[in-house]
């Protein structure tokens, strides 16, 4: 385990789906796997946030946790270097996130915007309360292990000034308590966008035919590139605003093969996106396939995926339960007494 006075990274993800996809990857799992080096790392499974939309069948939500334990396995996350844990073995995150939900306005909570978003696209009593509260509870995720960086995709980034906004209101009001993180946002993967509209992030809750899932099989992901909407004009050039479409498969491009995208922009000089696109779904069937079958055997084997996450939560819990223990000092709780 590494050194405690490395900087402290701290990244979650919902186990909403039965697969990650392409996005979420790029976005995260890669910087969280990168950050293993040089750093102390944790990493959790959101279950309690997995709740906030339609919670799923029971026995659903738990196939989903393993199996997403069994992708950051597969990704790259190493359980002797990172604690790979499930929110819901720690209590500390509940209990610290009340202290912020009183610390919250809530205007300040419905302004945000993926709140907003989904909020839309529920109606009136199924837009559930934990669905406003969901990233006061992020925040002490976050602030629990007093962590100095947190590697998400951009569409975190609001999410991640509340944290700071309330990690600087407890230590205004209460004195020094938390570390003040700092978002880890990589400009150019920050946001991977769907291939069927380039003007939305990839996401699980889009139509499928725009999702890149990392246990989609090779012949689906094959097909979905193929069929990526791409820009008017035929030059393959990195332009975000310009030529979105056709900068979301190099970016996706360079993330899986490793090569930077001026490389590859030499590289398709002067071919078309029919070349762009059948390189892309090589690399994208090369990248997933193997990860693809070694999720399937660590699948094959739960009690170890169960033992993974047990050694996660042990090295979280003291943590979590050291920093509770003092915000309910500075609070004013009376300490329960030993009888
Ligand atoms: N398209 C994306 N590009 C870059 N990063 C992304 N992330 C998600 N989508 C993209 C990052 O993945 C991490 C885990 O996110 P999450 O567990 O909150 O998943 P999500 O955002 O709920 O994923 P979806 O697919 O977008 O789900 P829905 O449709 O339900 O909202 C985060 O770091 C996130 O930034």
């Amino acid at each position: 385990m590494a050194a405690p006075d490395l900087p402290r990274v701290l990244s979650g993800i919902q186990p909403t789906s039965s697969s990650f996809h392409l996005g979420n990857y790029i976005g995260a799992l890669k910087q969280w796997v990168a950050m293993q080096e040089g750093h102390e790392v944790f990493y959790f499974l959101a279950d309690l946030h997995a709740l906030t939309m339609e919670p799923p069948d029971p026995k659903v939500l738990t196939e989903r946790s393993r199996g997403a334990v069994a992708q950051l396995l597969a990704a790259g996350v190493d359980p002797e270097r990172s604690a790979v844990f499930l929110q819901s073995h720690v209590p500390g995150h509940t209990q610290l996130s009340w202290i912020f939900e009183c610390l919250t306005g809530y205007g300040e909570a419905s302004r945000m915007t993926q709140f907003k978003e989904k909020m839309a696209r529920g109606s009136g009593d199924r837009v559930s309360v934990g669905l406003l509260t969901y990233p006061v509870l992020q925040a002490a995720d976050i602030l629990i292990y007093q962590a100095h960086y947190v590697p998400v995709g951009e569409d975190q980034r609001q999410h991640v000034e509340l944290t700071r906004d309330l990690a600087q209101r407890f230590n205004g009001r209460y004195g020094d308590t938390f570390v003040v993180p700092d978002a880890f946002i990589t400009p150019e993967s920050k946001k991977i966008l769907d291939l069927q509209d380039p003007t939305a992030k990839m996401s699980k809750s889009l139509p499928d035919a725009g999702t890149l899932n990392l246990l989609d099989d090779p012949a689906a992901l094959a097909r979905k590139v193929k069929r990526a909407v791409t820009d008017a004009g035929s030059e393959i050039r990195f332009d975000p605003a310009g030529k979105p479409g056709v900068s979301n498969l190099l970016v996706i491009l360079s993330a899986v093969t490793d090569t930077p995208i001026p490389a590859l922009e030499a590289d398709f000089d002067g071919q078309g996106y029919g070349a762009l696109k059948n390189a892309v779904a090589d690399a994208v069937v090369a990248f997933a396939e193997p990860l693809s079958k070694r999720v399937h055997e660590l699948l094959a084997d739960p009690a170890e995926i169960d033992r993974v996450l047990a050694r996660g939560a042990e090295r979280a819990r003291p943590i979590a339960e050291a920093t509770v223990r003092d915000v309910y000092d500075r609070v004013g709780f009376v300490p329960p007494a030993d009888v």
